[in-house]
């Protein structure tokens, strides 16, 4: 199969890319970061002897994801499943005092940039009548937390494309799930606070967080699932 991950440079993506990496997929990764996606993709490459093709692009940039997927090399349009992963949170405030562009910044990456990903992957698996889309949501997106206000709403945006994406896209054989973690301890918090490694690591004390690689297990198994279920 053929696996499209956004935002594979770290964290549940990039866990994500060496799970299926492991079980014998071709892999598309995605993120901004490419000195990152170019170590991963050798990585892959030379453990997994997979294939891999790797996209630099800002999901917020709808002219850049347009170029990239209508760019892709023909044999590597046949995605199979595509990971909707690429996300952040940005600041911890309470609404009268947050950063305006952080709110920006959240709702352009989390909802913006897996609407524009699903627009131009749906037809090419639409065309196919087959595909898997799965959607990183969040438990921030199931009930809301203190100071998570935006944040929180971005997630509950993605459960809400998700159901309806699902209804749209069943009649044409394609799967549609959302994968919702808890806590994870990845870089997640640390892009949160703006660098601030303290304040990130307090947040998983007193408790065992998820890893990348539960999460990378909970979207993997998902795929090996028959049609029916
Ligand atoms: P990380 O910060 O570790 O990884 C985030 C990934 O997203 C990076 O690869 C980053 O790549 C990419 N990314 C961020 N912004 C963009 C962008 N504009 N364009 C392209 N890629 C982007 O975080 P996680 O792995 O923890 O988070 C992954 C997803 O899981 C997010 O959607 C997050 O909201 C969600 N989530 C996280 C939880 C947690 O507790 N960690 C729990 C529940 C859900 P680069 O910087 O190279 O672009
Ligand atoms: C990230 C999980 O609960 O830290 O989506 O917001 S939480």
């Amino acid at each position: 199969k053929i696996i499209l991950i956004t935002g594979a440079t770290a964290g549940f993506g990039k866990a994500i890319a060496r799970k299926f990496a492991e079980n014998g997929h071709d892999l598309i990764i995605t993120g901004r970061r490419k000195v990152l996606l170019d170590e991963l993709t050798k990585e892959l490459i030379t453990t997994f002897n997979v294939e891999v093709l790797p996209l630099c692009f800002d999901v917020r940039n709808l002219k850049e994801v347009e170029v990239s997927i209508a760019g892709l090399p023909e044999k590597w349009k046949k995605i199979d499943v595509l990971v909707n992963n690429a996300g952040l949170a940005a600041g911890l405030s309470p609404i009268h005092e947050a950063v305006v562009d952080d709110w920006e910044r959240m709702i352009d990456t989390n909802v913006k940039g897996l609407l524009y990903m699903t627009r131009l992957v749906a037809p090419l698996m639409v065309a196919l009548k087959q595909g898997h889309i799965i959607n990183i949501g969040s438990i921030a997106g199931k009930e809301v937390y203190p100071m998570g206000n935006v944040y929180c709403a971005s997630k509950f945006a993605v459960d809400a494309i998700t159901k309806s994406t699902r209804i749209d896209l069943v009649q044409h054989h394609i799967k549609v799930t959302q994968i919702a973690p808890g806590a994870a301890n990845t870089e997640f918090s640390l892009v949160r606070f703006k660098g601030d490694k303290v304040r990130a690591d307090n947040v998983y004390m007193g408790y065992k967080p998820l890893s990348a690689n539960d999460v990378a297990d909970a979207v993997f198994y998902v795929t090996t699932l028959p049609d029916h279920v």
